[in-house]
This record gives C-alpha cells, sequence and structure tokens, in this order.
C-alpha cells in the first residue's frame, strides 16, 4: 500500500487531497495546525489516516511530527505540498511587512523544508512531489505581490527539482489552480465572510475536490509520465487586460 503525505490537511484543497488518496486505497499522513480538525477526519476515515499537528514554518516541529510517524506509515511514496495562504488584497505599498513574512515562511520556506526532509525517502522509493502553486504564480494582479511572487517561487523551484532529480525516477509537479472556493479567501481577508462570499457567489468557482482529483489523477499516472505543470481554471474565470495610468 502506498503512503502519502499531504500538508495543509484541515481544509480545503488538502482535506479534498487526503480524502480522494484514502479513498483510493492510500494511507495519508494529514498535517496542519489544527490538530481537532485531524483528528476528525482520521477518525471519520479510519486506519488509513494519520493525523500529524504541527506548524510548517516551524523546522523543528517539522522535523518531530515525521520522526514520530508509526512505523507502517515511514515509507512516504508521495508528498503533496499543499499548506499555503495569501494575506491581504490590498497594494505593496500599504502591506503588511509581517504578512509578507508569513506568506514567504509558508509557502516557500516551510515547502523547501519538508521537501528537503523527504527528498532521500522519495528518491530511495522513485516517488512523487505534487506542488500546490497558483495561476497568481503566472499572472499579476493587483493586490497578488508577495502571494503571488511565493507561487511563481514554487513553480520554479519544481522545475528545478526535476532537473535536479533526472533519472531517479522520481516525478515532481506542479498545479497552479485560479479561483477555487476554499477558506483560502477567509483567511486572505482576516475572517470577512462577506468578502469571501461575494468572491465567489454567482461565479462557480472550482471545488476542492476539482483540484483534489487532480492531485490523484497525477499521483496515479503511469511511472514514465510527469506532468510538469498543469493550470486549471473555472470556465467562468479568465484574463484581463494590462491597466494604464493617464497623466
Ligand atoms: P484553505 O485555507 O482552505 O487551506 C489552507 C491549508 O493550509 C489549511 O489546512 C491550513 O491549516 C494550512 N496551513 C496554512 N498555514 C499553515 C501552517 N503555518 N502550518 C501548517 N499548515 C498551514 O485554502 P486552500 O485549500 O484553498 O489552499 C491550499 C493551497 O492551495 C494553498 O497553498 C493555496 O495557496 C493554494 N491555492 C488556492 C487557491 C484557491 O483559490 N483557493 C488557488 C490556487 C492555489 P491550518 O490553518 O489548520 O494550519
Ligand atoms: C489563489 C488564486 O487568483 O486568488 O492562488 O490569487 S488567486
Amino acid at each position: 500500500m502506498k503512503t502519502a503525505i499531504v500538508t495543509g490537511a484541515t481544509s480545503g484543497i488538502g482535506e479534498a487531497t487526503v480524502r480522494a488518496l484514502a479513498g483510493a486505497g492510500w494511507q495519508v499522513i494529514a498535517t496542519g495546525r489544527r490538530a481537532d480538525r485531524l483528528a476528525a477526519l482520521a477518525g471519520e476515515l479510519g486506519q488509513g489516516v494519520h493525523a500529524a499537528a504541527f506548524d510548517v514554518r516551524d523546522v523543528g516541529a517539522t522535523r518531530a511530527a515525521l520522526d514520530a510517524l508509526p512505523d507502517r506509515f515511514r515509507r512516504i511514496d508521495l508528498l503533496v505540498n499543499n499548506a499555503g495562504l495569501a494575506l491581504g488584497t490590498g497594494p505593496a505599498q500599504s502591506a503588511d511587512l509581517d504578512q509578507w513574512r508569513t506568506m514567504i515562511d509558508t509557502n516557500v520556506t516551510a515547502l523547501v523544508a519538508i521537501t528537503h526532509a523527504l527528498l532521500p525517502g522519495l528518491i530511495e522509493r522513485r516517488g512523487a512531489i505534487v506542488n500546490m502553486a497558483s495561476v497568481a504564480g503566472t499572472y499579476p494582479y493587483p493586490g497578488g505581490n508577495v502571494y503571488g511572487a511565493t507561487k511563481a517561487f514554487v513553480q520554479q523551484f519544481t522545475l528545478n527539482l526535476r532537473s535536479d532529480l533526472h533519472g531517479t525516477g522520481v516525478r515532481v509537479s506542479a498545479i497552479d489552480p485560479g479561483m477555487v472556493e476554499t477558506e483560502f479567501t477567509l483567511v486572505r481577508t482576516g475572517g470577512d465572510a462577506a468578502a469571501s462570499d461575494k468572491l465567489y457567489g454567482g461565479a462557480q468557482p472550482m471545488t476542492a475536490q476539482d483540484i483534489a482529483d487532480t492531485v490523484l489523477w497525477i499521483a496515479t499516472l503511469p511511472p514514465h509520465l510527469n506532468v510538469n505543470r498543469l493550470e486549471i481554471m473555472p470556465v467562468s474565470q479568465s484574463f484581463a487586460g494590462f491597466q494604464v495610468a493617464r497623466s
């Protein structure tokens, strides 16, 4: 039986990914800070899901959680780097530096740390890494500033990892979702439910399940295939034009 670890499994895409993988017969380590949610998920899905609560920004806590894994969950075949967040929607010139640091610490520094910790085992088992990037890493938009930049890092780190892992059999993929209705906007706006409802209302956004199905598809492709990068949007979302400031 194959084993996956999914970061950010207390809600949204990560939680749906745990459900999808467990439903397809994988053993799954579900992580995130909210231990109560992880315990409920593991309780619901049964013995095949192990809850490991830690803050991914804390490298010591991450290492300790990996070291404390029960024997049958230690041989990880798939790392889904999903934990992440955006904070703030305003322009760079009025942004909070602490919020920028939190996004970099979570979306970039923590992602590379857990990847670094798991790489030897993934190479040994010819495993796979799926990184959750974003369309925000490709297309700039007002207020995207550091969030989009962290996701551009994830996109390029994914491709560079592929280069370094050439010949190892390890597969590395980035998924770039557009709008997915999760707790993402609630977190981004500091708990503004009306803003979240307004963004998704009437838009037919993607669901967390849509992205979880994509992760599962990538993870279960024949071993000679690698999805490098996959951009996916709801039909209702597309591109806007350049802006021009006039005197
Ligand atoms: P949610 O807010 O619903 O889920 C985010 C998850 O990340 C939660 O489980 C949260 O767990 C976890 N997380 C955040 N910070 C930390 C931390 N310091 N330590 C451990 N876990 C953490 O949002 P989504 O499901 O939408 O987001 C998942 C990923 O998808 C993110 O990387 C996001 O950038 C990306 N994405 C989302 C899109 C969208 O439109 N929703 C579009 C494109 C990409 P907890 O708070 O319990 O720690
Ligand atoms: C989330 C997508 O467009 O809200 O990564 O930045 S967006």
